[in-house]
C-alpha cells in the first residue's frame, strides 16, 4: 500500500538495505570474548527443552559465550545436556508452576552486568506474577533484548506497558500470530489479513523490531521497513522451532548486529537451515528443532 517500504529478504537486500554481510567473517585472531556473551532466560520444570533449544541455538549460530539462566531446580537435570553452555541457577521456580518474580530480575540483572545479549521466554510459563519482573528488564537491563513466547504473554498482560521507559538498546520481539494477536489486541485472523501492516505498525509504535512468525516471516523495523523471509517450509510447524530462532537471533547481537539486522539474518539462516534439515532427512515432514541447530 502507499507509504509501505517492505522487501523480499534476499541476500542482496541484507547487503544494501540492511548494510548486513551474509558471510560475516571472523577476524583471525579474535577469540570467545569476540564474539559476545548471551544471557538466556528460558525454560521451566515441564519446558526445560525451550530452554536447551534456544541456548545451544545461540552457540551455534556464532556467539562466543552462552550462559543459560534457569530455573535452579532444572540445574541437575541439565548440568551435562550440552557441556558447552554455562548454566546459572535463578530463583525462579514456585512450586511446580516455574513462576518468575522480582528476585528472578534482579539475579538476572546481576547477571547481566558482564553479558552482551538477553533472550528471555521460551518455555517460561504462563505464570501468575503480574509482569513486574519484565517490567525492571525492560527499564533496567542496557543490552540488546529479545523477547519470545511467555515473556510475550507477560508483556501483552501489563496493563501499564504504555508508562514502560523506552529502552536505549536494541529490542527484539517474536511473536507467533497467535502471540502477536495478544500484543496488539487484534484477533490471529485480522493479524493474518495484514501481516505487513501489523508488524510495522507494532515496530514503529513501540521502537523495536517485530518479528512476525509464520510462513513468510516479516521483519519490521522501527524506521517502518519491513523485510519478507522466503526461506524454510511448513515442515518447520513442529514444536521447539521458534524457540531455535529466539537463540539465533540473540546469538548474531551478541556479535554485533543491530535488531534489524540480527532479526533479517536470523530468519532468513533459521528458514535455511530448515530446508537443509529436509534435504538431510528426505522429508520435510520429518524436520525437529533439534535438526535445525544441527544443520546451522
Ligand atoms: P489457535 O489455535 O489458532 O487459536 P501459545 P505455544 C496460535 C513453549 N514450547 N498461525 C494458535 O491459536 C514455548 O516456548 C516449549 C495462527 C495456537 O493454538 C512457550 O513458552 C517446547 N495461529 C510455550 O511452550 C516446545 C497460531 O497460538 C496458539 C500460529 C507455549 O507456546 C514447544 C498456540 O500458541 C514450545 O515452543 C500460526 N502460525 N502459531 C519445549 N520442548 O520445551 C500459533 N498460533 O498458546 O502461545 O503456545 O506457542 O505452544
Ligand atoms: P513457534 O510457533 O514459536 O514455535 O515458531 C515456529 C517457527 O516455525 C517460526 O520460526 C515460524 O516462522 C516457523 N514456521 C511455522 N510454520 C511455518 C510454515 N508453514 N512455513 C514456514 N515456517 C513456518
Ligand atoms: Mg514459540
Amino acid at each position: 500500500g502507499h507509504g509501505v517500504k517492505s522487501f523480499l529478504l534476499t541476500p542482496e537486500v541484507l547487503r544494501a538495505e540492511l548494510r548486513c554481510d551474509p558471510a560475516r567473517p571472523r577476524t583471525a585472531d579474535g577469540h570467545k570474548g569476540t564474539y559476545g556473551h548471551v544471557l538466556v532466560t528460558a525454560g521451566s520444570r515441564t519446558m526445560s527443552g525451550a530452554g536447551l533449544l534456544c541456548s545451544r541455538a545461540a552457540l551455534r549460530a556464532g556467539s562466543g559465550l552462552v550462559t543459560w539462566a534457569l530455573p535452579d531446580e532444572l540445574l541437575l537435570p541439565m548440568s551435562g545436556a550440552a557441556p558447552e553452555l554455562m548454566l546459572s541457577p535463578v530463583q525462579a521456580a514456585e512450586g511446580t508452576s516455574g513462576s518468575w518474580h522480582e528476585d528472578s530480575a534482579t539475579d538476572i540483572l546481576k547477571l547481566l552486568q558482564s553479558r552482551d545479549v538477553l533472550a528471555a521466554g521460551p518455555g517460561i510459563g504462563r505464570f501468575s506474577g503480574d509482569g513486574r519482573w519484565l517490567r525492571r528488564l525492560w527499564e533496567q537491563s542496557t543490552v540488546p533484548l529479545v523477547l519470545d513466547a511467555d515473556a510475550l504473554n507477560a508483556l501483552a498482560a501489563a496493563e501499564d506497558f504504555a508508562d514502560w521507559a523506552p529502552r536505549d538498546s536494541e529490542t527484539v520481539l517474536t511473536p507467533h500470530p497467535g502471540e502477536m494477536a495478544r500484543l496488539s489486541g487484534m484477533t490471529v485472523s485480522q493479524v493474518q489479513q495484514d501481516r505487513i501492516g501489523a508488524a510495522i505498525g507494532y515496530a514503529v509504535r513501540h521502537g523495536v523490531t517485530l518479528v512476525l512468525k509464520g510462513s513468510r516471516t516479516v521483519v519490521a523495523g522501527p524506521d517502518g521497513r519491513a523485510f519478507v523471509n522466503v526461506t524454510g517450509h511448513p515442515g518447520m510447524a513442529t514444536g521447539g522451532t521458534g524457540d531455535v530462532l529466539t537463540g539465533i537471533i540473540a546469538g548474531l547481537l551478541a556479535q554485533g548486529l543491530s535488531g534489524p539486522q540480527a532479526a533479517a539474518l536470523g530468519v532468513r539462516l533459521h528458514g535455511l537451515a530448515g530446508e537443509r534439515a529436509a534435504a538431510l532427512r528426505g522429508h520435510f515432514s520429518s524436520v525437529t528443532a533439534g535438526d535445525l541447530i544441527e544443520a546451522l
